[in-house]
């Protein structure tokens, strides 16, 4: 995406109201794919933004993504509310434009929105203790269960083929074949993975195809980064990043946190004996999944979870590794070699998975009774 003058900048904070005060912005977290600043009104009162530049190269039809978005946030707002909790800091909550709009359109075509800053939590990075991995397995069990009754034809399809795992496989096979870096040479034992692993890929979509497991209204991007806890109780008090927020299968939600959340090293860890799949940590969300959902799965979505991990822990590897051969144009990267570093954590954890996949169907059952 194109950088941001500080005119835009100018521009796209007189779109909004924000009341009295000095107006400061920074750069702010961890995520890959929008640009995210945290906006500081300083007057009488302190109060916070998100202010998000949308990756319009990544979802191309902003109009559609935030119609989603809102229609998901003030479904969720109802049902916190009927619930006695606590709107303001539960869900997420657009802040409008100046003219009511749900997001703004910039003089140069970038598309912006506002979220109020829910105050005093925490974003983890890395799980500090199973406890934490268990509390984020209940929020994002319970944001799945709460979306149930979502209406699912009313949700448009932001990236289409988002968790297509075969369509991931063809799309790396497309970038190995054009390799226009010429990068491919010197990571042949990683596109051997890949390739050894085709057969696996069709593994869920197969069975989804055949109509053995349902499509569910998931959230597509279920990572510990996307979940905010109370600062004081350590409690999950929100789940955030709803821009993928699509029709999907129960088990990539769970295989997603499971991928990223199941170990005690960075998703983009270059020393590889660092990262290591952790069982304790897989016990931990797993038993907290299927207390929240467990119930509204059906026996072979259950059976499944451990494909869930391992697909989606192997279809992220392939697409870090797709966007290494392709430039690095998809994921932000913050020193070279990122995207390779990420490809390879992943790969590490399938690994590790296969080594102790009767382990994990185990445990899975063990909490499905
Ligand atoms: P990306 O799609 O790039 O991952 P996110 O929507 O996940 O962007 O936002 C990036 C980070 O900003 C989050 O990981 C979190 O730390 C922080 N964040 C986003 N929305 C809020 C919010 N409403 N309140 C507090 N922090 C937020
Ligand atoms: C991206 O937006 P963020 O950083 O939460 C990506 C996910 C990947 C993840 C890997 C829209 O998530 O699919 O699993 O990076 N989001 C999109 O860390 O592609
Ligand atoms: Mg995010």
């Amino acid at each position: 995406m194109a950088t941001i003058s500080p005119e835009i900048f100018q521009e796209v904070l007189s779109a909004y109201a924000w009341g009295e005060g000095t107006l400061s912005y920074n750069s702010y977290g961890e995520g890959h794919i929008n640009n995210t600043y945290l906006v500081t009104v300083n007057g009488k009162t302190v109060t916070r933004y998100i202010l998000q530049r949308i990756n319009t190269d990544i979802f191309t039809d902003p109009k559609s993504l935030m119609e989603n978005i809102c229609g998901v946030t003030s479904y969720l707002r109802d049902l916190i509310s009927k619930r006695g909790g606590d709107v303001s800091r539960e869900t997420m909550s657009i802040v409008p434009t100046k003219t009511g709009s749900s997001y703004y359109t910039d003089s140069t075509g970038g598309a912006w929105r506002v979220y109020n800053f829910v105050e005093n939590t925490i974003c983890l990075q890395q799980c500090r203790n199973t406890e934490d991995f268990y509390t984020s397995a209940r929020a994002f069990g319970q944001f799945q269960k709460n979306l149930a009754d979502y209406d699912a034809s009313s949700l448009h399809e932001t990236i289409p083929n988002f968790h297509n795992t075969p369509d991931r496989l063809r799309k790396f096979k497309e970038a190995l074949k054009a390799d226009v870096l010429h990068r491919a040479a010197d990571i042949s034992d990683d596109i051997a993975f890949v390739l050894d692993h085709e057969a696996d890929c069709s593994y869920m979509t197969d069975l989804l195809a055949a109509g053995k497991l349902p499509l569910r209204v998931t959230h597509n991007d279920t990572k510990l980064n996307n979940i905010l806890l109370d600062a004081d109780t350590n409690d999950a008090l929100c789940i955030i990043d709803l821009d993928t927020v699509m029709p999907g299968l129960a088990a990539n939600d769970y295989g997603d946190s499971i991928r990223f959340g199941a170990n005690h090293s960075a998703e983009d860890e270059p020393d590889l004996s660092k990262v290591n799949f952790s069982l304790e940590l897989f016990e931990a969300y797993t038993k907290g999944f299927l207390e929240v959902a467990g119930n509204a799965l059906t026996p072979l979505e259950i059976e499944t979870l451990p494909w869930g991990a391992k697909l989606m822990t192997l279809e992220c590897g392939m697409r870090f590794l797709t966007d290494y051969l392709e430039g690095d144009h998809y994921f932000a990267i913050h020193r070279p070699g990122q995207n390779l570093d990420r490809a390879r954590t992943q790969f590490k954890l399938v690994r590790d998975m296969e080594a102790c996949w009767s382990e994990m169907n185990n445990i899975v059952s063990k909490y499905s009774k």
